[in-house]
């Protein structure tokens, strides 16, 4: 994506703010000179925490390890990788019988080429809309339950096989609670009986396959004003482990944290910090650990102007960053994306009235850093070791 104009003297001009502040003494136009921006990881490893981000496999002009600009990007500041795609059973399971391997062993290579982790997203996605359409459509037979049961364990088992003391950390389940907090239903969970069942099983077989490896339940339950019944469904489910005993380490918080409407007061979009704080309370009560996943910032609603757009976004982040590294039960912090050129937000509707691209990562179109990358580092910097 090129840059206009105008981005690029906000780019200028958000790198003067910046480089006043000490963080930034070389140009960033060229991703090689800016050797000495703050690496997000080595910030975070100084704090006993890991940084990093998601990629692609995908072509080189897109966020894939193959784009040479943003693997620099990731090498810079990521100690840990999660692939945006390639795990998922969409991209992983292109019928019920095979296995489409190839794109995530090259993510994972470049991670262990570069020295990073990785994580595994997700062993299942438990949303009818992001199954493969031939899982919705399937024949479940005379035995539902077995069948359904078969097909989940086999796939849980031959991925956690496969990168067995490679993946130390896996997203079992994704998103299983609805935003009216009841459990999304699906052809799987229907046939072996209920949803319970499913994602029950799914971290029993996790974890009868990985007895070290950190099991995770991953949502988008967020602290703006309307996420209030997803936590409560979260809470409820995170109990519901613990009641039966299910096998279930941490809570993986996405953190696509939004502003939909501006508040010219704060300069910045509403939340709910307070009931934010009591949820991850409750959450830490019952001994979870917790992580952010998936983080970027959704600035649909704040005017168009770059540099204080940029300057909201970071500022809205920097309050988040605030509650969340309050809890040492966060180790990981995660971004879903470090460049806004290949952000999924950019197709997530609602897009910007004003038809502008969104501004939701670190690094702008030319890989500029953003005072969201300040203040992430501020951040990470001011944080309690852990
Ligand atoms: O960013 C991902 C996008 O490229 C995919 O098209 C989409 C569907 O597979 O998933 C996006 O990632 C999602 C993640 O896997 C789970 N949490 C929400 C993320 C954004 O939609």
């Amino acid at each position: 994506m090129e840059m206009t104009r105008r981005e690029g003297l906000a780019a200028v001009l958000a790198l003067a703010t910046t480089a006043c502040s000490g963080n930034y003494s070389s140009p960033v136009n060229s991703v090689g000179a800016a050797s000495t921006i703050d690496s997000l990881h080595k910030l975070a490893k100084a704090k006993g925490m890991r940084f990093g981000s998601a990629v692609g496999a995908g072509h080189s002009g897109s966020g894939s390890f193959r784009n040479t600009g943003y693997a620099s990007l990731l090498k810079r500041d990521c100690g840990i990788l999660v692939a945006e795609n390639e795990m998922k059973w969409q991209s992983l399971r292109p019928d019920p019988l095979s296995f489409n391997f190839a794109p995530f062993d090259e993510i994972l290579a470049f991670a262990e080429k570069n020295n990073m982790a990785t994580r595994g997203h997700t062993l299942m996605w438990h949303r009818p809309q992001w199954q493969p359409s031939w899982l919705e459509a399937y024949d479940f037979g005379t035995n539902p339950a077995t069948e359904a049961a078969r097909l989940l364990t086999t796939h849980i088992t031959t991925v956690t096989d496969r990168y067995r003391g490679r993946i130390l950390s896996y997203d079992v389940v994704n998103e299983t609670v609805m935003e009216d907090s009841t459990l999304a239903q699906t052809a799987i969970s229907r046939a072996i009986g209920g949803t319970e069942t499913l994602v029950d099983l799914a971290f029993q077989t996790a974890r009868a396959q990985l007895p070290d490896a950190q099991l995770v339940y991953n949502d988008y339950m967020s602290w703006e004003p309307g996420n209030e019944k997803h936590r409560a469904g979260v809470l409820k489910l995170l109990e519901g482990f613990r009641a039966r005993g299910v096998p279930v380490d941490a809570l993986g918080i996405q953190s696509h944290i939004r502003i939909d409407t501006y508040d010219p007061s704060t300069g910045t979009g509403p939340r709910q910090e307070r009931e934010w704080r009591k949820f991850l309370d409750e959450v830490v009560a019952m001994n979870y650990d917790i992580l952010i996943t998936e983080f970027d910032v959704n600035d649909q609603a704040l005017p168009g102007d770059f540099s204080a757009r940029d300057r909201s976004v970071a500022d809205y982040a920097k309050a988040y960053f605030e509650v969340m590294l309050d809890y040492p039960q966060l180790k990981d912090v995660l971004a879903w994306g470090m460049c806004d050129s290949y952000s999924w937000l950019q197709e997530f509707k609602p897009l910007r009235t004003d038809g502008l691209a969104k501004r939701a990562c670190p690094y702008s179109a030319d890989f500029a850093p953003k005072p969201l990358h300040s203040k992430l580092a501020a951040a990470l910097q001011t944080a309690s070791a852990r």
